[in-house]
């Protein structure tokens, strides 16, 4: 039964769409920055919307206090107004009003990071989705669009920089220790995308010409001592504004563009105007903190951000329903730029199964569970709760079908069209789908149903080879599961990108009735669109193998019954990179899942020379990008192979996956060992992408070595770990080392190197979050360990990073050790839960998401989940964004 203590939180319906009944055209706003208290006065200039249904003139506000509420120069008295929760509603206003309202916020006291808050004793502000409102009164709400200008004022000693957005336009002393900074904005823009940072920073910064020949300042603000960790970030920046002008032919609009990194951040990075607020982890790095991953990763979210500037803020969200307008595009947009800057064809390949290997293991996920919900959400109780894989990846993904469909030139054609016709205003995911129909004269209507609909579409596939007639069927059938309020799914609109391959491995020519055949193209998109088609091709002169989805052209699951000969084929030889390592990971599954029952069922586990050989030829193809090597040598992750059943046994799954990386080392020793030596990368670090592929097959190698437990690889690991440069190799190798079922001196050695580690970084916060990370990912490490590690001096509830590194890591992506039979592990969740939930809600709520998929566990395990939910539903005083995620999951 339900505990019903737990407000049942209220949702807001897209269908409820109203326009604001008041515009407002300028916002000008004066703050008196102090930790403990800070003064904000606004004047806003408000005319009423003559089209909105909506009569009174309604602001938003959360924990303000409200010290003054002048309207037209008169103070509103108690009777003129009233507040319910978090909305104002001002009635009888006259048509236009000049609004003025004093606040008084307590920056120091406000744990939420959302809104105005302090971080290391510095000023950072968040205000998507909806922190303005902590900030002051005002219709805080994406479709209200106005002009700000902003005057800080602050101790000079203690602050001494004052950002804002736009552009500085006055600065001085005022006298009395303080000073003040004029930031003006010269574009109308949300609330959302306000910000200010104040505090003692420091930057780097440089002139940068753009393709017109103009000039504009580019800054990199960081705390002291962090200066030799922003190279890479700027050379991003730089690279994203190249890059933005060169494929879709946009320019920075502003003089000025500024990035500061904080320590204290929910999230990856905020795109406010001309001021992006980033997250440490995606702005520091060097070689000797950062990895290659951190690398590649503040490629992306600087990168993502800087986007965000045409596809976000010059063009924005009408409501936040359409969030996935913004942030779908943007994420596409951001992915295409990494994939650019590789530029080879199997750098494109490897960029892009690195995406579909996040989508599928959470995105697919998430559409399976409770929190199913649409690219365009029809209903939500907390917007923070729909920062989502949905939103964000499979909005990507559908964006990319555009793109598949309607081709480079297409895209581009309809990307015009859609800053044409929407510059400066507020719209809806329908009028992107409008433009790209619109400009390339195509009917897209059945094409909104992805965004309308939840849930993974299966396509099934049959064939059938007719060699009398020399003619090849390939019948493609969908459904798609059900998912929280839509039980039946109407048919999408997929393309299915293909090609044929013959015995030889070779692309065959393609001649499918209903599309044109072009001379020397071997790969087709067909549009599936009905529940099932079949698509008839002419002068086949042999039996194909048919490779379908190349390029993993639509979120789909494709089952298609393959032999392991098949496989082999595609592995060794598709013309397609992406569909070469499915392949791979088809042969892995298939013997994955039968080890796992052959574990469930006390039976003796052995794997095939097939598959061992495939991964060597593999393994040795010198003409293959390492990277790529790294990706098809890689197993599929346990999350991936518990997607493969009913009921997930995620110890057996452990044993199973554990089992093939041990035949793995001991039958490919002698090519492991030789693939380390050739990959090895002497000399000067660079994060470039020939030399990250060597690091990633190499430290691939060595972890494949260190589970044959022999001395000599031990050994290998330790000299690797003392002696690299580069916190890429070091981390493998601890990694590695910190793994290793050896014996007690090897265990003890172990600990020394984690020791060593975590003296030689302990003032580098990101490197400590690593050696958290290492250790709650650790198949050795318990429940208890974790206990041990949260009282460790270092650990903290009260930082987002911090907090998961350990917690996070532990609960999502150590399956084998948080799901044990005794459900200590879901007792360590309810009350990591609870406790989060009092510092920071939206933290909170990200963590109450790793029990989504309890009925997908035994029986005896669900008990136990169950009553973590319960707990969690009962407990005091609960946010909006646990509730929500927690009474979706007991629902
Ligand atoms: N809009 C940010 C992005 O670029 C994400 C974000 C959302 C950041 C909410 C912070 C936040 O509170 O994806």
């Amino acid at each position: 039964m339900r505990n019903d203590t737990a407000a049942t939180p209220q949702a807001i319906f897209r269908k409820d769409y109203v326009a604001p009944g008041y515009w407002v055209d300028t916002v000008e706003m004066g703050f008196d920055l102090d930790l403990d208290a800070t003064h904000v006065a606004t004047r806003l200039t408000m005319r009423r919307n003559p089209d909105s249904a909506e009569k009174d003139l309604v602001l938003f506000g959360a924990e303000l206090k409200t010290l003054q509420l002048r309207l037209n120069g008169v103070n509103l008295k108690k009777s003129a107004y009233t507040i319910d929760g978090e909305t104002m509603r001002i009635p009888n206003a006259p048509d236009e009003v000049v609004l003025e309202i004093e606040t008084l916020i307590k920056p120091s006291k406000n744990t939420s990071l959302s809104g105005l808050y302090a971080s290391n004793g510095n000023f950072i502000t968040q205000c998507e989705a909806e922190g303005f409102r902590k900030i002051t009164w005002f219709p805080d709400r994406p479709d209200v669009m106005a002009k700000y200008t902003v005057v800080l004022r602050a101790d000079k000693k203690k602050f001494p920089v004052l950002l804002g957005n736009g552009n500085l336009i006055e600065q001085g002393d005022l006298g009395d220790g303080r000073h003040f900074a004029k930031w003006e904005d010269p574009f109308k823009k949300p609330s959302y995308l306000f910000a200010l940072v104040a505090g003692s920073l420091v930057c780097q910064e440089e002139k940068y010409k753009l393709g017109s020949g103009r000039e504009v300042l580019l800054q990199v603000w960081v705390e002291k001592g962090n200066l030799d960790k922003t190279q890479h970030a700027m050379d991003s920046l730089k690279n994203s504004i190249r890059w933005d002008e060169e494929r879709f032919g946009l320019e920075l609009d502003l003089d000025r563009f500024m990035i500061v990194a904080t320590s204290d951040f929910n999230m990856g990075a905020m795109e406010n105007k001309g001021l992006n607020i980033f997250n440490t982890k995606y702005v520091l790095a060097n070689p000797s903190i950062a990895t290659d991953i951190d690398y590649a990763g503040i490629e992306s979210v600087v990168g993502h951000e800087y986007f965000h500037n045409w596809t976000g803020n010059r063009v924005t969200c009408r409501d936040w329903f359409q969030l996935s307008l913004k942030e779908g595009l943007t994420v596409f947009r951001d992915q295409e730029f990494s994939a650019d800057l590789v530029g080879t064809s199997t750098g494109r390949a490897v960029k892009r199964i690195e995406d579909v290997r996040v989508l599928r293991q959470v995105q697919f996920s998430e559409d399976a569970g409770p929190m199913a919900h649409p690219v365009r959400p029809d209903s939500f109780v907390e917007i923070n709760n729909f920062y989502t894989v949905t939103i964000y990846e499979k909005g990507s993904e559908v964006v990319r079908m555009y793109y598949t469909l309607l081709g480079h030139d297409g895209f581009r054609k309809g990307m015009d069209l859609y800053f044409a016709r929407h510059d400066g205003q507020a719209v809806e995911c329908d009028d992107f789908r409008a433009a790209m129909s619109d400009a390339n004269g195509r009917d897209l209507t059945q094409f909104e149903r992805w965004y309308s609909q939840a849930g993974t579409p299966r396509v099934d596939v049959q064939t059938h080879y007719d060699a009398a007639a020399q003619t090849y069927e390939i019948t493609l059938s969908q459904r798609c599961p059900a998912t929280p309020g839509q039980p039946e799914k109407l048919p999408f609109h997929i393309p299915v990108a293909m090609g044929l391959l013959n015995s030889a491995g070779q692309d065959m020519p393609l001649h499918c009735e209903g599309y044109e055949a072009q001379a020397g193209v071997n790969s087709l998109v067909l549009e599936l669109s009905a529940a099932s088609q079949t698509f008839r091709f002419t002068q086949v002169i042999e039996q194909p193998v048919a490779s379908l989805l190349r390029n993993f052209s639509a979120p789909v699951v494709l089952n298609i019954s393959y032999s392991d000969e098949e496989l082999g084929l595609l592995l060794a030889h598709d013309s397609d990179p992406f569909n070469r390592w499915e392949a791979g990971q088809r042969l892995a599954t298939r013997r994955l899942v039968r080890l796992t029952k052959a574990v469930q069922a006390g039976e003796p586990l052995a794997l095939d020379s097939m598959f061992i050989e495939a991964l060597r030829a593999t393994l040795n193809n010198d003409t293959l990008d390492p990277a790529f090597r790294e990706l098809v040598l890689t197993l599929p992750s346990e999350a991936m192979i518990a997607e493969e059943f009913e009921v997930v046994d995620p110890q057996a799954i452990h044993t199973a996956r554990q089992f093939a990386r041990a035949q793995i080392s001991q039958h490919l020793r002698a090519d492991l060992l030789s693939a380390y030596e050739q990959h090895l990368t002497p000399g000067k670090f660079s994060p470039d992408a020939v030399s990250m592929a060597k690091r990633s097959l190499k430290n691939l190698a060595l972890s494949y070595l260190l589970e044959w437990v022999d001395e000599s690889t031990f050994e290998l690991a330790k000299t690797q770990f003392y002696d690299a440069e580069n916190m890429t190799d070091r981390l493998a190798a601890l990694a590695g080392i910190s793994n290793f079922r050896g014996q007690p001196q090897q265990q003890k050695e172990a600990a020394k190197a984690l020791q060593h580690f975590y003296k030689e970084f302990k003032k580098e916060a990101l490197v400590i979050d690593k050696w958290f990370m290492l250790q709650a990912t650790a198949h050795t490490t318990d429940v208890a360990k974790v206990r041990e590690l949260m009282t460790h001096k270092a650990f903290t509830l009260g930082n987002p990073n911090r907090a998961r590194s350990l917690t996070f890591n532990f609960c999502n992506a150590n399956p084998a050790q948080f799901h044990v039979a005794d459900g200590s592990g879901y007792a360590l969740w309810a009350e990591l839960v609870i406790a989060l939930n009092k510092i920071n809600p939206q933290v909170a709520a990200r963590l109450a998401r790793s029990l989504d998929r309890w009925k997908k566990y035994p029986l005896h395990l669900q008990e136990k989940m169950h009553a973590a939910l319960e707990k969690v539903a009962a407990a005091k005083k609960l946010s909006k964004d646990v509730a929500e995620v927690v009474t979706k999951a007991l629902a």
